[in-house]
């Protein structure tokens, strides 16, 4: 794969097929080898935090049956797996040196995947921060910045021999709006000035963590971040949704590229936040640490918002969550970034479903609605493909059901089912649907 700092490549670039998991919704083994808790082992055991009441302490066991789920990866015929490392399990407490036993699970399942010729893709934070460091204050608290820099080192000194692209963070949104707004994730904080400093914050930890990283490489490598994009529309005709929509624009996309890329905020989102009474943590030279250069940028995408004068209006086809179906979002949004945000590389790093999934005897589900789903927003990337976005790869949301944070073991995003009684392993249509899309686009 080349990105932008490569030389030209002779021809198009490769486009990478991939499928995402992230550690906390599958490893399960959470007391296991020296790991000690993260925010959301302890949230989990909150009352009422979780809807079905589940802990993620088994999850797929995918701790345990790394190996099998390697071959189940490669079965599929992609050439990329991204997978997040659990913070607490290579550097228990978020201090100190690495523990050989945690770090050593990446170690065998980068090595178990270059066997099988699917490459490594990893992700430093997906959301599980070791309970001490939220002790001591949590995101909002900017020596978390300093410490993720620390840790991002570890595992960079352990696994850069082997593995190219290095994704910091992933959804740096959520982890300050439900995490310490909302409260509907972890660590469960209602408190709006801290998930804004909490938002700076994660900007300046992965500024903090690439700059560590690009210091200590001694080949090349690609370092990105990982973003949950999606446009947010206004319903015809209305000044007050058009505003709503302004807004919400801002604080959930722009302030995020708007840093990242150009290095600074925007300032109708810095003079929305000051009207409620909110100034962002920013000290002198942040900004150049948050803004330096990506090689990658990694989109989620789910879906697009319309808004009214009141809120959120949902119609058409819905997913089993309830969110809108709306794969044209993904063309407008890449031409979007591609136009606002020229010279960034973009790879889909998750894409995906939940739906109502019924197995048959054999555990098997006919999942028609997820197979169209992905097969509608692989045609609408290469409609953005077509119309000049430079998107260099597409990685579904998700390899196996798991564990889907506040709802628990509900939602099933996976295309591979798991029966979490027998730790079964299912490929479910969707997953073959995936295989043939992949092995036409390679013919
Ligand atoms: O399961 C999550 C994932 O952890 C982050 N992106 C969205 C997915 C579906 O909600």
């Amino acid at each position: 794969m080349s990105f932008r700092n490569d030389s030209p490549p002779a021809g198009p670039a490769p486009f990478r097929w991939g499928v995402a998991t992230s550690a906390f919704q599958i490893e399960g083994a959470t007391g296991a080898d020296g790991r000690t808790a993260s925010i959301w082992d302890t949230f989990t055991r909150r009352p009422g935090a979780i809807g079905d009441g589940s802990t993620a302490d088994t999850a797929c066991d995918h701790y345990r049956r790394m190996p099998q789920d390697v071959a189940l990866i490669a079965g599929l015929g992609v050439d990329t797996y991204r997978f997040s490392v659990s913070w607490p399990r290579v550097q228990p407490g978020g201090r100190g040196p690495v523990n050989p036993a945690g770090i050593g699970f990446y170690d065998r399942l980068v090595d178990e995947l270059l066997a099988h010729g699917v490459d490594p893709w990893v992700t430093l934070y997906h959301w599980d921060l070791p309970q001490e460091l939220e002790d001591a204050g949590g995101w909002p608290h900017r020596d978390t910045a300093y410490r993720f820099a620390d840790y991002a080192e570890l595992v960079f000194a352990a696994l850069s021999d082997r593995v190219e692209v290095w994704t910091t963070i992933n959804e740096p949104w959520c982890v300050a709006t439900y995490g310490y707004a909302d409260g509907i994730h972890a660590p469960g904080r209602q408190d709006f000035p801290a998930a804004m400093a909490a938002a700076h914050h994660l900007l300046l930890g992965h500024g903090l963590a690439v700059s560590a990283m690009r210091a200590a490489a001694t080949r090349p490598h690609r370092f990105g971040i990982t973003l949950n994009l999606g446009n947010v529309l206004a319903v015809p005709d209305d000044e007050a949704a058009a505003e709503a929509a302004r807004c919400a624009d801002g604080l959930n996309n722009r302030l995020y590229l708007d840093a990242l890329v150009h290095g600074r905020y925007p300032a109708d989102v810095l003079a929305d936040l000051a009207e409620r009474g909110v100034a962002l943590p920013i000290a002198d030279g942040d900004m150049a640490v948050v803004g330096q250069p990506l090689d990658v940028l990694g989109v989620n995408y789910y879906f697009d918002a319309t808004l009214n004068a009141a809120g959120e209006v949902r119609t058409g086809p819905l997913t089993g969550l309830g969110w809108p179906v709306t794969p044209s979002g993904l063309t407008e949004l890449l031409l979007r970034l591609s136009r606002d945000y020229p010279g960034l590389p973009l790879v889909i790093t998750e894409n995906g479903a939940a739906f109502t999934d019924e197995p048959d005897a054999d555990g098997y589900v006919e999942d028609t609605g997820r197979a169209a789903f992905l097969q509608a927003h692989v045609d609408a990337v290469d409609a953005a493909l077509a119309q000049g976005a430079d998107v260099r790869g597409y990685f579904v949301w998700s390899l196996l059901d798991n564990f889907e944070w506040g709802h628990g073991y509900g939602p099933r995003f996976g295309i591979v089912r798991v029966d979490y009684t027998t730790q079964q392993r299912t490929l479910k249509a969707s997953a073959h649907r995936y295989r043939e899309i992949i092995a036409g686009r390679r013919s």
